[in-house]
Protein backbone atom coordinates (compact mmCIF):
# COMPACT_ATOMS: atom_id res chain seq x y z
CA UNK A 1 0.00 0.00 0.00
CA UNK A 2 1.21 3.47 -0.65
CA UNK A 3 -1.45 6.54 -1.31
CA UNK A 4 -0.58 9.76 -1.37
CA UNK A 5 -1.31 10.05 2.36
CA UNK A 6 1.93 7.53 2.57
CA UNK A 7 3.85 10.20 0.42
CA UNK A 8 2.80 12.70 2.40
CA UNK A 9 4.15 11.41 5.74
CA UNK A 10 7.85 10.36 4.03
CA UNK A 11 7.98 13.51 2.48
CA UNK A 12 7.61 14.97 6.13
CA UNK A 13 10.40 12.67 7.65
CA UNK A 14 12.61 13.46 4.76
CA UNK A 15 12.10 17.29 6.09
CA UNK A 16 13.48 16.40 9.07
CA UNK A 17 10.04 16.56 11.03
CA UNK A 18 10.22 14.20 14.14
CA UNK A 19 6.93 14.92 15.13
CA UNK A 20 3.63 15.80 14.00
CA UNK A 21 1.25 17.29 16.17
CA UNK A 22 -2.11 15.85 15.45
CA UNK A 23 -5.88 16.86 16.47
CA UNK A 24 -7.45 14.47 14.01
CA UNK A 25 -11.08 14.24 11.94
CA UNK A 26 -13.19 12.28 9.40
CA UNK A 27 -10.81 13.87 6.77
CA UNK A 28 -7.23 12.24 7.64
CA UNK A 29 -8.31 8.49 6.73
CA UNK A 30 -5.91 8.03 4.91
CA UNK A 31 -3.08 9.37 7.32
CA UNK A 32 -4.03 7.38 10.00
CA UNK A 33 -4.15 4.20 7.74
CA UNK A 34 -0.48 5.13 6.43
CA UNK A 35 0.69 5.68 9.87
CA UNK A 36 -0.32 2.65 11.35
CA UNK A 37 1.07 0.40 8.42
CA UNK A 38 4.10 2.22 8.42
CA UNK A 39 4.37 0.98 12.38
CA UNK A 40 3.75 -2.71 10.76
CA UNK A 41 6.37 -2.16 7.74
CA UNK A 42 8.47 -0.25 9.36
CA UNK A 43 8.28 3.16 7.38
CA UNK A 44 9.50 4.97 10.22
CA UNK A 45 7.43 7.91 10.18
CA UNK A 46 7.43 10.94 12.41
CA UNK A 47 5.52 10.20 15.71
CA UNK A 48 2.11 11.26 16.02
CA UNK A 49 1.09 12.89 19.31
CA UNK A 50 -2.23 13.65 19.96
CA UNK A 51 -3.21 16.88 21.02
CA UNK A 52 -6.86 17.65 22.31
CA UNK A 53 -6.59 20.93 21.48
CA UNK A 54 -5.20 22.72 18.39
CA UNK A 55 -3.71 25.64 19.76
CA UNK A 56 -1.61 23.36 21.95
CA UNK A 57 -0.56 21.41 19.22
CA UNK A 58 0.75 24.72 17.30
CA UNK A 59 2.63 25.75 20.21
CA UNK A 60 4.13 22.99 20.76
CA UNK A 61 5.38 22.71 16.95
CA UNK A 62 6.76 26.14 17.97
CA UNK A 63 8.12 25.53 21.45
CA UNK A 64 10.14 22.69 19.61
CA UNK A 65 11.16 25.12 16.78
CA UNK A 66 12.64 28.00 19.17
CA UNK A 67 14.36 25.35 21.10
CA UNK A 68 15.93 23.21 18.24
CA UNK A 69 15.52 25.27 15.14
CA UNK A 70 13.39 22.07 13.59
CA UNK A 71 10.17 22.24 11.85
CA UNK A 72 7.59 20.19 13.12
CA UNK A 73 4.58 19.37 11.90
CA UNK A 74 0.74 20.17 13.02
CA UNK A 75 -2.14 18.07 11.73
CA UNK A 76 -5.88 19.52 11.96
CA UNK A 77 -9.30 18.77 10.87
CA UNK A 78 -10.72 20.81 7.95
CA UNK A 79 -12.01 24.28 8.36
CA UNK A 80 -13.11 23.66 12.09
CA UNK A 81 -9.64 22.34 13.40
CA UNK A 82 -7.77 25.69 11.39
CA UNK A 83 -10.06 28.27 13.07
CA UNK A 84 -8.96 26.24 16.44
CA UNK A 85 -5.22 27.15 15.60
CA UNK A 86 -6.47 30.36 17.17
CA UNK A 87 -3.82 32.29 18.08
CA UNK A 88 -0.87 30.27 18.13
CA UNK A 89 -0.76 31.00 14.08
CA UNK A 90 -0.74 34.64 15.10
CA UNK A 91 2.37 33.50 17.29
CA UNK A 92 4.08 31.80 14.66
CA UNK A 93 3.35 34.34 12.36
CA UNK A 94 5.14 36.98 14.44
CA UNK A 95 7.72 34.67 16.14
CA UNK A 96 9.01 33.69 12.42
CA UNK A 97 8.57 30.44 13.39
CA UNK A 98 9.14 27.25 10.65
CA UNK A 99 6.26 25.07 10.80
CA UNK A 100 4.33 22.77 8.56
CA UNK A 101 0.36 22.71 9.33
CA UNK A 102 -1.42 20.21 6.95
CA UNK A 103 -5.37 20.18 7.32
CA UNK A 104 -7.86 17.43 5.65
CA UNK A 105 -10.71 19.00 3.31
CA UNK A 106 -14.08 17.83 3.26
CA UNK A 107 -14.52 15.34 0.30
CA UNK A 108 -15.68 16.72 -3.05
CA UNK A 109 -17.50 14.33 -4.79
CA UNK A 110 -20.88 13.16 -2.80
CA UNK A 111 -22.05 9.85 -5.01
CA UNK A 112 -18.87 7.71 -4.05
CA UNK A 113 -16.90 8.43 -7.49
CA UNK A 114 -13.99 8.30 -5.83
CA UNK A 115 -12.18 6.33 -2.91
CA UNK A 116 -12.91 8.60 -0.10
CA UNK A 117 -16.16 10.55 -1.17
CA UNK A 118 -18.70 11.55 1.25
CA UNK A 119 -20.24 8.92 3.45
CA UNK A 120 -20.70 11.57 7.08
CA UNK A 121 -23.08 14.37 7.11
CA UNK A 122 -20.65 16.30 8.56
CA UNK A 123 -18.81 16.75 5.34
CA UNK A 124 -21.37 19.03 3.92
CA UNK A 125 -21.34 21.46 7.02
CA UNK A 126 -17.48 21.51 6.71
CA UNK A 127 -17.44 22.68 2.67
CA UNK A 128 -16.58 26.36 2.94
CA UNK A 129 -15.77 28.42 -0.03
CA UNK A 130 -12.35 29.41 0.71
CA UNK A 131 -10.54 27.15 3.99
CA UNK A 132 -7.23 28.57 3.74
CA UNK A 133 -8.55 32.31 3.22
CA UNK A 134 -8.93 31.53 7.17
CA UNK A 135 -5.28 31.52 7.59
CA UNK A 136 -4.28 34.14 4.28
CA UNK A 137 -3.73 36.44 7.11
CA UNK A 138 -1.09 34.64 8.73
CA UNK A 139 1.61 31.77 6.58
CA UNK A 140 3.65 32.56 4.36
CA UNK A 141 2.46 30.09 1.87
CA UNK A 142 -0.58 28.31 1.31
CA UNK A 143 -1.79 25.36 -1.25
CA UNK A 144 -4.11 22.96 -1.85
CA UNK A 145 -2.41 19.28 -3.03
CA UNK A 146 -4.36 18.72 -6.59
CA UNK A 147 -2.97 15.51 -7.30
CA UNK A 148 -1.06 12.89 -5.26
CA UNK A 149 1.65 12.70 -7.86
CA UNK A 150 3.71 15.43 -6.71
CA UNK A 151 2.50 15.52 -3.13
CA UNK A 152 6.39 15.10 -1.91
CA UNK A 153 7.57 18.05 -3.75
CA UNK A 154 4.73 20.53 -2.76
CA UNK A 155 5.62 19.60 0.82
CA UNK A 156 9.13 20.28 0.17
CA UNK A 157 8.71 23.30 -1.53
CA UNK A 158 6.18 24.61 1.64
CA UNK A 159 9.33 23.41 4.03
CA UNK A 160 11.72 25.19 1.95
CA UNK A 161 9.97 28.75 1.85
CA UNK A 162 9.10 27.92 5.95
CA UNK A 163 12.45 27.27 6.93
CA UNK A 164 13.91 30.35 4.74
CA UNK A 165 14.17 33.99 5.82
CA UNK A 166 12.12 35.62 7.07
CA UNK A 167 10.93 31.87 8.47
CA UNK A 168 7.28 31.60 9.41
CA UNK A 169 4.26 28.98 9.26
CA UNK A 170 3.18 27.57 5.49
CA UNK A 171 -0.25 25.85 5.18
CA UNK A 172 -1.60 22.87 3.05
CA UNK A 173 -4.76 21.47 2.46
CA UNK A 174 -5.83 18.31 1.27
CA UNK A 175 -9.10 16.63 0.80
CA UNK A 176 -9.78 13.21 1.41
CA UNK A 177 -10.23 11.94 -2.09
CA UNK A 178 -6.38 13.14 -3.09
CA UNK A 179 -4.63 12.07 0.21
CA UNK A 180 -6.65 8.05 -0.75
CA UNK A 181 -4.86 8.31 -4.68
CA UNK A 182 -2.57 5.14 -5.05
CA UNK A 183 0.40 6.00 -6.37
CA UNK A 184 4.19 5.22 -7.54
CA UNK A 185 7.04 5.96 -5.28
CA UNK A 186 8.81 8.99 -6.05
CA UNK A 187 12.05 9.56 -5.08
CA UNK A 188 13.04 13.12 -3.71
CA UNK A 189 17.07 14.53 -2.61
CA UNK A 190 16.54 16.66 -0.65
CA UNK A 191 20.39 18.49 -0.44
CA UNK A 192 18.50 19.99 -3.63
CA UNK A 193 15.92 21.69 -1.68
CA UNK A 194 17.54 23.80 0.89
CA UNK A 195 16.19 26.69 2.21
CA UNK A 196 18.17 30.17 1.21
CA UNK A 197 21.63 31.29 2.16
CA UNK A 198 21.97 33.61 4.93
CA UNK A 199 21.82 37.09 3.10
CA UNK A 200 24.80 39.49 3.86
CA UNK A 201 25.63 43.53 3.72
CA UNK A 202 27.73 44.24 0.66
CA UNK A 203 31.49 44.71 1.70
CA UNK A 204 30.71 48.97 1.33
CA UNK A 205 27.78 48.88 3.49
CA UNK A 206 29.40 46.72 6.36
CA UNK A 207 32.92 49.04 6.33
CA UNK A 208 30.64 51.96 6.65
CA UNK A 209 28.01 50.43 9.43
CA UNK A 210 31.91 49.63 11.35
CA UNK A 211 33.14 53.40 10.30
CA UNK A 212 29.87 55.06 11.82
CA UNK A 213 29.31 52.88 15.21
CA UNK A 214 33.65 53.56 15.48
CA UNK A 215 32.85 57.14 15.33
CA UNK A 216 30.23 57.93 17.07
CA UNK A 217 30.52 59.85 21.04
CA UNK A 218 27.13 57.35 21.95
CA UNK A 219 26.82 54.51 19.62
CA UNK A 220 24.03 52.07 20.55
CA UNK A 221 22.45 48.84 19.30
CA UNK A 222 18.49 48.38 19.77
CA UNK A 223 17.56 44.99 19.62
CA UNK A 224 14.08 42.44 19.58
CA UNK A 225 15.42 39.24 18.72
CA UNK A 226 19.01 39.33 16.97
CA UNK A 227 19.93 36.28 19.48
CA UNK A 228 16.82 34.23 17.72
CA UNK A 229 20.36 33.13 15.74
CA UNK A 230 22.45 32.03 19.03
CA UNK A 231 25.31 32.82 16.25
CA UNK A 232 24.69 35.91 16.15
CA UNK A 233 25.10 36.80 19.90
CA UNK A 234 28.97 36.18 20.15
CA UNK A 235 29.19 38.13 17.08
CA UNK A 236 26.93 41.41 18.60
CA UNK A 237 29.37 41.09 21.92
CA UNK A 238 32.61 41.00 20.10
CA UNK A 239 31.43 44.12 18.49
CA UNK A 240 30.21 46.10 21.54
CA UNK A 241 33.18 45.27 23.36
CA UNK A 242 35.61 46.35 20.57
CA UNK A 243 34.14 50.00 20.36
CA UNK A 244 32.25 50.86 23.07
CA UNK A 245 28.79 50.03 22.04
CA UNK A 246 25.40 49.84 23.93
CA UNK A 247 23.12 47.76 23.90
CA UNK A 248 19.43 48.02 25.00
CA UNK A 249 16.66 45.69 24.22
CA UNK A 250 12.95 46.28 23.24
CA UNK A 251 10.45 43.62 23.85
CA UNK A 252 13.04 41.10 23.96
CA UNK A 253 11.57 37.93 22.85
CA UNK A 254 14.56 35.78 23.39
CA UNK A 255 18.72 36.10 24.88
CA UNK A 256 20.10 38.56 22.64
CA UNK A 257 22.93 40.35 24.64
CA UNK A 258 24.25 39.50 28.31
CA UNK A 259 22.01 41.30 30.54
CA UNK A 260 25.39 41.13 32.63
CA UNK A 261 27.52 42.96 30.49
CA UNK A 262 28.82 46.44 31.65
CA UNK A 263 27.16 47.29 28.23
CA UNK A 264 24.14 46.08 28.69
CA UNK A 265 21.66 49.35 29.42
CA UNK A 266 18.10 46.96 30.02
CA UNK A 267 14.77 46.26 28.22
CA UNK A 268 12.43 48.61 26.92
CA UNK A 269 8.53 47.70 26.94
CA UNK A 270 6.00 50.34 26.58
CA UNK A 271 6.91 52.06 29.64
CA UNK A 272 5.77 56.46 29.38
CA UNK A 273 8.50 57.99 29.66
CA UNK A 274 11.49 58.75 27.21
CA UNK A 275 14.22 56.34 27.41
CA UNK A 276 17.66 58.37 28.28
CA UNK A 277 19.97 56.21 26.93
CA UNK A 278 18.25 56.09 23.16
CA UNK A 279 17.27 59.82 23.40
CA UNK A 280 21.35 60.46 24.31
CA UNK A 281 22.75 58.01 21.44
CA UNK A 282 24.32 59.90 18.27
CA UNK A 283 24.30 56.38 16.21
CA UNK A 284 21.54 53.86 16.44
CA UNK A 285 21.54 50.54 14.95
CA UNK A 286 18.69 48.77 15.16
CA UNK A 287 19.00 44.43 14.70
CA UNK A 288 16.43 42.23 14.29
CA UNK A 289 13.10 44.24 15.84
CA UNK A 290 9.77 44.30 14.88
CA UNK A 291 9.38 47.98 16.53
CA UNK A 292 12.53 49.42 17.77
CA UNK A 293 10.73 52.18 20.06
CA UNK A 294 7.26 53.53 20.68
CA UNK A 295 7.82 56.82 19.15
CA UNK A 296 4.74 58.45 21.18
CA UNK A 297 6.71 58.15 24.30
CA UNK A 298 10.22 57.28 23.46
CA UNK A 299 12.48 57.89 20.25
CA UNK A 300 16.25 58.32 19.28
CA UNK A 301 17.56 61.75 19.16
CA UNK A 302 16.12 63.80 15.70
CA UNK A 303 20.40 64.19 15.14
CA UNK A 304 21.18 60.95 15.24
CA UNK A 305 21.93 58.51 12.26
CA UNK A 306 19.98 55.49 12.44
CA UNK A 307 21.12 52.16 10.71
CA UNK A 308 18.53 49.34 10.48
CA UNK A 309 19.84 45.80 9.55
CA UNK A 310 16.70 43.01 10.20
CA UNK A 311 15.73 39.78 8.50
CA UNK A 312 12.77 41.65 7.35
CA UNK A 313 13.30 45.55 7.04
CA UNK A 314 10.07 46.08 5.41
CA UNK A 315 7.76 44.56 7.70
CA UNK A 316 5.58 44.42 4.59
CA UNK A 317 2.95 42.32 6.37
CA UNK A 318 2.20 45.22 9.01
CA UNK A 319 0.43 47.52 7.23
CA UNK A 320 1.12 50.76 9.42
CA UNK A 321 4.74 50.62 9.97
CA UNK A 322 7.65 53.43 9.56
CA UNK A 323 10.28 54.29 11.56
CA UNK A 324 12.98 56.47 10.47
CA UNK A 325 16.07 54.79 9.33
CA UNK A 326 18.56 56.56 7.24
CA UNK A 327 20.25 52.68 5.99
CA UNK A 328 18.17 50.21 5.57
CA UNK A 329 19.72 46.47 5.17
CA UNK A 330 18.13 43.22 4.66
CA UNK A 331 20.34 40.85 5.79
CA UNK A 332 20.79 38.07 8.36
CA UNK A 333 22.36 39.56 11.70
CA UNK A 334 25.04 37.04 12.54
CA UNK A 335 26.36 37.08 8.74
CA UNK A 336 25.98 41.16 8.95
CA UNK A 337 27.60 41.45 12.66
CA UNK A 338 30.71 39.15 11.00
CA UNK A 339 31.33 41.41 8.49
CA UNK A 340 31.47 44.30 10.27
CA UNK A 341 33.52 43.01 12.57
CA UNK A 342 35.68 41.94 9.65
CA UNK A 343 35.93 45.17 8.43
CA UNK A 344 36.84 46.36 11.89
CA UNK A 345 39.55 44.34 12.16
CA UNK A 346 41.24 45.99 9.00
CA UNK A 347 40.46 50.09 11.00
CA UNK A 348 41.95 51.33 13.68
CA UNK A 349 39.42 52.73 16.85
CA UNK A 350 40.60 55.41 18.83
CA UNK A 351 41.44 53.66 22.16
CA UNK A 352 41.13 56.34 24.28
CA UNK A 353 37.37 57.06 23.07
CA UNK A 354 37.00 53.29 23.51
CA UNK A 355 37.68 53.80 27.02
CA UNK A 356 35.57 56.84 27.86
CA UNK A 357 32.48 55.23 26.06
CA UNK A 358 32.73 52.26 27.93
CA UNK A 359 33.41 53.85 31.22
CA UNK A 360 30.38 55.62 30.43
CA UNK A 361 27.94 52.99 29.79
CA UNK A 362 29.43 50.59 32.92
CA UNK A 363 28.64 53.50 35.10
CA UNK A 364 24.98 53.81 33.97
CA UNK A 365 24.98 49.69 34.03
CA UNK A 366 26.49 49.91 37.54
CA UNK A 367 23.73 52.22 38.97
CA UNK A 368 21.13 50.20 37.02
CA UNK A 369 22.13 46.82 38.27
CA UNK A 370 21.98 48.44 42.36
CA UNK A 371 18.57 49.31 41.73
CA UNK A 372 17.51 46.00 40.71
CA UNK A 373 19.31 44.74 43.62
CA UNK A 374 17.00 46.73 45.94
CA UNK A 375 14.42 46.07 43.82
CA UNK A 376 14.42 41.96 44.98
CA UNK A 377 15.09 42.24 48.21
CA UNK A 378 12.04 40.45 50.55
CA UNK A 379 9.20 42.75 50.94
CA UNK A 380 7.50 42.15 54.39
CA UNK A 381 4.78 39.21 54.21
CA UNK A 382 4.20 39.28 50.22
CA UNK A 383 5.94 37.65 47.32
CA UNK A 384 6.93 40.36 45.62
CA UNK A 385 7.43 39.09 41.39
CA UNK A 386 10.84 40.78 42.08
CA UNK A 387 12.15 38.57 44.70
CA UNK A 388 10.63 35.31 43.73
CA UNK A 389 12.31 35.82 40.44
CA UNK A 390 15.77 36.46 42.18
CA UNK A 391 14.93 33.02 44.30
CA UNK A 392 14.40 31.23 40.62
CA UNK A 393 17.20 32.68 39.23
CA UNK A 394 19.16 30.45 41.60
CA UNK A 395 17.52 27.34 40.08
CA UNK A 396 18.63 28.36 36.78
CA UNK A 397 21.50 26.34 35.51
CA UNK A 398 23.54 25.75 32.32
CA UNK A 399 20.78 23.25 31.20
CA UNK A 400 17.74 24.84 31.61
CA UNK A 401 15.40 26.42 28.93
CA UNK A 402 13.47 28.98 30.22
CA UNK A 403 10.24 30.02 28.32
CA UNK A 404 8.13 33.11 29.54
CA UNK A 405 4.69 34.64 29.03
CA UNK A 406 4.32 36.36 32.21
CA UNK A 407 2.65 39.78 30.20
CA UNK A 408 3.10 42.58 33.12
CA UNK A 409 6.11 40.86 34.92
CA UNK A 410 8.33 40.54 31.16
CA UNK A 411 10.61 43.03 32.41
CA UNK A 412 10.74 41.49 35.77
CA UNK A 413 12.13 38.43 34.39
CA UNK A 414 14.13 40.29 32.07
CA UNK A 415 15.51 42.18 34.77
CA UNK A 416 15.88 39.50 37.77
CA UNK A 417 16.24 36.46 35.93
CA UNK A 418 18.73 37.81 33.63
CA UNK A 419 19.28 35.06 31.35
CA UNK A 420 22.60 35.48 30.03
CA UNK A 421 23.04 32.18 27.37
CA UNK A 422 22.40 32.10 23.98
CA UNK A 423 18.96 29.81 22.98
CA UNK A 424 18.25 29.80 26.21
CA UNK A 425 15.31 32.18 26.94
CA UNK A 426 11.87 32.92 24.90
CA UNK A 427 8.87 34.55 24.33
CA UNK A 428 6.83 33.47 22.08
CA UNK A 429 7.32 36.52 19.82
CA UNK A 430 3.69 37.00 19.15
CA UNK A 431 0.74 38.46 21.27
CA UNK A 432 -1.65 35.76 21.31
CA UNK A 433 -1.80 34.60 24.83
CA UNK A 434 -1.60 30.69 25.74
CA UNK A 435 1.63 29.88 24.15
CA UNK A 436 3.37 28.74 27.19
CA UNK A 437 2.08 25.41 28.24
CA UNK A 438 2.00 23.85 24.55
CA UNK A 439 5.33 25.31 23.80
CA UNK A 440 6.99 23.82 27.19
CA UNK A 441 5.87 19.96 25.85
CA UNK A 442 8.01 21.36 22.45
CA UNK A 443 10.93 22.64 24.06
CA UNK A 444 11.43 19.35 26.12
CA UNK A 445 10.59 17.33 23.29
CA UNK A 446 13.31 18.87 21.50
CA UNK A 447 15.74 18.71 24.42
CA UNK A 448 14.74 15.71 26.56
CA UNK A 449 18.13 16.07 28.81
CA UNK A 450 16.78 20.04 29.51
CA UNK A 451 15.17 21.22 32.17
CA UNK A 452 12.23 23.28 30.84
CA UNK A 453 10.56 26.04 32.80
CA UNK A 454 7.80 28.25 31.60
CA UNK A 455 6.38 31.31 33.34
CA UNK A 456 3.18 32.58 32.91
CA UNK A 457 0.79 35.20 34.28
CA UNK A 458 -2.81 33.42 36.05
CA UNK A 459 -4.98 34.93 32.66
CA UNK A 460 -2.29 33.11 30.51
CA UNK A 461 -2.22 29.88 32.27
CA UNK A 462 -5.78 29.83 31.65
CA UNK A 463 -5.25 30.69 28.15
CA UNK A 464 -2.72 27.76 27.26
CA UNK A 465 -5.59 24.95 27.66
CA UNK A 466 -4.04 23.63 31.10
CA UNK A 467 -5.49 20.63 31.30
CA UNK A 468 -4.50 19.89 27.21
CA UNK A 469 -1.17 20.76 28.17
CA UNK A 470 -0.88 18.72 31.54
CA UNK A 471 -2.87 15.89 29.98
CA UNK A 472 0.46 15.52 27.31
CA UNK A 473 3.01 16.17 29.18
CA UNK A 474 2.22 13.35 31.11
CA UNK A 475 1.33 10.78 28.24
CA UNK A 476 4.41 11.99 26.17
CA UNK A 477 6.98 12.09 29.22
CA UNK A 478 7.59 15.75 29.07
CA UNK A 479 8.20 16.79 32.49
CA UNK A 480 8.58 20.88 33.33
CA UNK A 481 8.14 23.47 36.27
CA UNK A 482 5.13 25.72 35.56
CA UNK A 483 5.16 29.03 38.04
CA UNK A 484 2.34 30.88 37.68
CA UNK A 485 2.66 34.77 38.50
CA UNK A 486 -0.84 34.80 39.78
CA UNK A 487 -1.87 38.47 40.31
CA UNK A 488 -5.70 37.13 40.50
CA UNK A 489 -6.36 38.27 36.82
CA UNK A 490 -5.16 40.44 33.91
CA UNK A 491 -3.03 43.55 34.98
CA UNK A 492 -2.40 44.34 31.77
CA UNK A 493 -5.67 45.80 30.11
CA UNK A 494 -6.11 47.45 33.43
CA UNK A 495 -2.92 49.14 33.16
CA UNK A 496 -3.93 50.12 29.21
CA UNK A 497 -6.65 51.81 30.38
CA UNK A 498 -5.36 53.77 32.80
CA UNK A 499 -3.06 55.00 30.82
CA UNK A 500 -5.20 56.38 28.89
CA UNK A 501 -7.77 57.29 31.27
CA UNK A 502 -5.60 57.77 34.23
CA UNK A 503 -8.21 59.87 36.10
CA UNK A 504 -11.14 58.42 34.29
CA UNK A 505 -13.98 56.40 35.96
CA UNK A 506 -12.42 52.79 35.43
CA UNK A 507 -9.74 54.09 37.77
CA UNK A 508 -11.94 54.44 41.11
CA UNK A 509 -13.99 51.37 40.10
CA UNK A 510 -13.78 48.32 42.23
CA UNK A 511 -14.19 45.89 39.51
CA UNK A 512 -13.63 46.78 35.93
CA UNK A 513 -13.94 43.10 34.05
CA UNK A 514 -9.95 41.81 34.62
CA UNK A 515 -10.64 40.17 38.03
CA UNK A 516 -10.24 36.35 38.94
CA UNK A 517 -12.53 36.85 41.83
CA UNK A 518 -13.82 33.91 42.50
CA UNK A 519 -10.12 32.64 42.16
CA UNK A 520 -9.34 29.38 40.46
CA UNK A 521 -7.36 26.89 41.89
CA UNK A 522 -4.93 26.93 39.18
CA UNK A 523 -2.55 23.91 39.72
CA UNK A 524 -5.09 21.95 40.89
CA UNK A 525 -6.05 21.53 37.24
CA UNK A 526 -2.74 20.33 36.02
CA UNK A 527 -2.91 17.65 38.96
CA UNK A 528 -6.45 16.41 37.65
CA UNK A 529 -5.16 16.37 33.90
CA UNK A 530 -2.10 14.91 34.28
CA UNK A 531 -0.89 14.25 37.68
CA UNK A 532 1.41 17.64 38.00
CA UNK A 533 2.50 18.17 41.46
CA UNK A 534 0.73 21.07 42.82
CA UNK A 535 1.08 24.08 45.29
CA UNK A 536 0.33 27.09 46.00
CA UNK A 537 2.58 29.70 47.96
CA UNK A 538 1.88 33.01 49.39
CA UNK A 539 4.75 33.71 51.91
CA UNK A 540 8.20 34.39 50.96
CA UNK A 541 9.58 32.12 53.40
CA UNK A 542 8.12 29.35 51.63
CA UNK A 543 9.66 30.22 48.62
CA UNK A 544 12.88 28.53 48.48
CA UNK A 545 11.42 24.94 49.66
CA UNK A 546 8.96 25.15 47.22
CA UNK A 547 11.12 25.92 44.22
CA UNK A 548 13.68 23.28 45.46
CA UNK A 549 10.46 20.25 45.94
CA UNK A 550 9.48 21.18 42.66
CA UNK A 551 12.14 20.98 40.55
CA UNK A 552 13.12 17.38 41.88
CA UNK A 553 9.76 16.26 41.39
CA UNK A 554 10.43 17.27 37.36
CA UNK A 555 14.03 16.27 37.22
CA UNK A 556 14.07 13.12 39.60
CA UNK A 557 10.42 12.17 39.32
CA UNK A 558 10.01 13.52 35.53
CA UNK A 559 6.61 14.65 36.95
CA UNK A 560 4.77 17.93 35.88
CA UNK A 561 5.17 20.40 38.71
CA UNK A 562 2.74 24.19 39.11
CA UNK A 563 3.87 26.42 41.22
CA UNK A 564 0.93 29.24 41.66
CA UNK A 565 3.11 31.88 43.53
CA UNK A 566 0.28 34.75 45.29
CA UNK A 567 2.15 37.85 44.18
CA UNK A 568 0.08 41.30 45.21
CA UNK A 569 -2.91 41.39 43.56
CA UNK A 570 -4.74 43.41 40.82
C1 LIG B 1 -5.69 35.52 22.89
C2 LIG B 1 -5.62 36.82 23.60
N1 LIG B 1 -6.72 37.33 24.18
C3 LIG B 1 -6.67 38.50 24.85
C4 LIG B 1 -5.52 39.22 24.92
C5 LIG B 1 -5.49 40.59 25.61
N2 LIG B 1 -4.66 40.52 26.84
C6 LIG B 1 -3.40 40.99 26.86
S1 LIG B 1 -2.66 40.79 28.33
C7 LIG B 1 -4.04 40.09 28.99
C8 LIG B 1 -4.06 39.63 30.41
C9 LIG B 1 -2.98 38.64 30.76
O1 LIG B 1 -3.17 38.21 32.07
P1 LIG B 1 -2.01 37.52 32.86
O2 LIG B 1 -1.39 36.45 32.08
O3 LIG B 1 -2.55 37.14 34.19
O4 LIG B 1 -0.91 38.67 33.02
P2 LIG B 1 -1.02 40.06 33.81
O5 LIG B 1 -1.56 41.06 32.85
O6 LIG B 1 -1.90 39.86 34.98
O7 LIG B 1 0.39 40.35 34.19
C10 LIG B 1 -5.06 40.01 28.05
C11 LIG B 1 -6.39 39.44 28.32
C12 LIG B 1 -4.38 38.67 24.26
N3 LIG B 1 -3.21 39.29 24.23
N4 LIG B 1 -4.45 37.47 23.63
MG1 LIG C 1 -2.51 38.10 35.97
Amino acid sequence: MYTAGTAFLEALKEAGVSYIFANLGSDHPAIVESIAEGQTSGRGFPAMLTCPNEMVALSAAHGYAQASGQAQAVIVHVECGTQALGGALHNALRGRVPVLIFAGATPYTQEDELKGSRNEWIQWIQDISDQRGIVRNYVKFDYEFRTGRNIKQVVHRAMQLAKSDPMGPVYLVGAREVMEEELTPVAIDTAEWPSIAPLPLRADDAANVAKALMQAKRPLVVTSYVGRNPAAVGELTRLCRRLGVAVLEQSPVCMNFSPDDPLYMGNRWSEPYQEPVLGDADVVLVLDSDAPWVPAISKPNAKATVFHIDVDPLKDDIPLWYFKARHVFRADCATALAQINAALDTMKPDTAAVTERTAHYTQLHEKRAEELRRREQPNGAIITPEYFTACLRKHVDDNTIVLSETITNYPTIANHLRPSRPGSFFLSGGSSLGWNGGAAIGAKLACPDKTVISLCGDGSYMFSVPSSVHWMARKYQTPFLQVIYNNGGWRSPKMSTLAVHPQGYASRADAIGVEFDPAPDHAAIAAAAGGAWARKIERPEEVEAALAEALKVVRDEKRCAVLDVQIPHL
